[in-house]
């Protein structure tokens, strides 16, 4: 017997496969369950997500009993991307946050002031992107939920305070710490959250650099890291009219913006869609409207520097501040 699958439930099946939490799988396999109509055809689907969940349960209440390391936190993603700033104690996490967004964290001389994630928005050009200041890592003492927060992040700022004599150690250091909660921070590298070991594309950040011997410090690191990781440099004194570090960190995302045209009508150019660098032309169109993905007959496109309007296949790549008029 055909099992007949109402359109609900294959997109919270898309939705499922794409979930990056176990919280979030948990609550779509629920979902799917319930738009699930229920008859001898899809009896197997039943049984089969019936196990899930229960598995999903008793991992959930493992984790609740355990407690201590593997505690889990998971932050609603928001905007085009979102970027966790991670370091040691008093690295400038909290003044990167606050400098960058509209947040308002604590900032003390004194370590350990941030307890919690704080959350801000940072406005780049056209688009939004999330920034998350995390409490410090240290071999004294590290939030139990910390490496689940950096798991899910699209990427990661590694901070160190150039003013510090002992930066090279701060640097292996936090790597180490981390590694032991399954998380390790990379330079140039594609994302994988999915195995054990969660590789994270990470910029390594230089702070204070308006301090005595920082750009020296700086020069040491560029030496050792470069071929390693990303590097950046910055310092309260510049940041507010640093440009140029937001583009990096929207560089390091691997995205890109696309603007929609509908035929016969100017752009939007508010609100660009935002897909991964390496998306196609049908991305774009799955991305509008999933009906439109299947009914796409042609694209015409308008580029910085080479497009006026020209038909381009549905395969075609697309690049960052694309127009595209979608044909269907
Ligand atoms: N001179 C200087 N001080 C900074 C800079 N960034 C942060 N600080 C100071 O370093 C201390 C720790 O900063 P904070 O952002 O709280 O660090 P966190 O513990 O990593 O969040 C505070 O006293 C800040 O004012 C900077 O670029 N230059
Ligand atoms: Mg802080």
């Amino acid at each position: 017997m055909p099992a007949n699958l109402p359109p609900q439930y294959l997109e919270l099946e898309q939705s499922y496969r794409k979930a990056k939490s176990a919280e979030e799988k948990l609550r779509l396999l629920r979902e799917m369950l319930a738009c699930l109509p229920k008859h001898k055809g899809t009896e197997k689907i039943q049984a089969m997500l019936k196990t899930k969940i229960s598995k999903f349960q008793q991992q959930e209440e493992k984790r609740k009993k355990k407690g201590g390391r593997s505690a889990f936190y998971n932050i609603e993603k928001k905007g085009a991307g979102q970027i966790v700033i991670v370091g040691p104690p008093n690295s400038g996490k909290s003044t990167l946050l606050s400098l960058l967004t509209n947040a308002n964290p604590l900032i003390k001389e004194y370590p350990f002031t941030t307890r919690m994630p704080q959350i801000g928005m940072m406005r780049f050009e056209d688009i939004w992107i999330q920034l998350i200041d995390t409490p410090p890592v240290s071999s004294e003492y590290m939030e139990p939920w910390l490496g689940s927060i950096i798991r899910y992040a699209d990427l990661a700022l590694l901070l160190v305070d150039l003013s510090e004599t002992q930066v090279l150690e701060q640097i292996e250091n936090t790597k180490r710490l981390l590694k032991e909660v399954k998380v390790s921070l990379q330079g140039f590298i594609e994302r994988d959250s999915e195995s054990k070991i969660a590789k994270i594309p990470t910029i390594l950040v230089g702070t204070k650099l308006d301090l005595p011997k920082a750009k020296e410090t700086f020069e040491l690191i560029y030496q050792l890291y470069k071929d390693k990781f990303p590097l950046l440099t910055t310092s309260i004194t510049s940041l507010k009219q640093d440009d140029k570090f937001k583009k990096r960190l929207y560089w390091e995302l691997k995205i890109i913006r696309v603007y929609s045209k509908i035929p016969g009508k100017p752009p939007d150019l508010e609100e660009p869609y935002v897909l991964k660098k390496g998306s196609t032309v049908s991305d774009m169109a799955l991305k509008v409207h999933k009906d439109f993905a299947k009914k796409l007959k042609f694209a015409r496109i308008w580029s910085q520097n080479k497009y006026k309007g020209q038909k381009v296949p549905k395969d075609y790549i697309l690049n960052d501040k694309d127009i595209l008029e979608l044909h269907i």
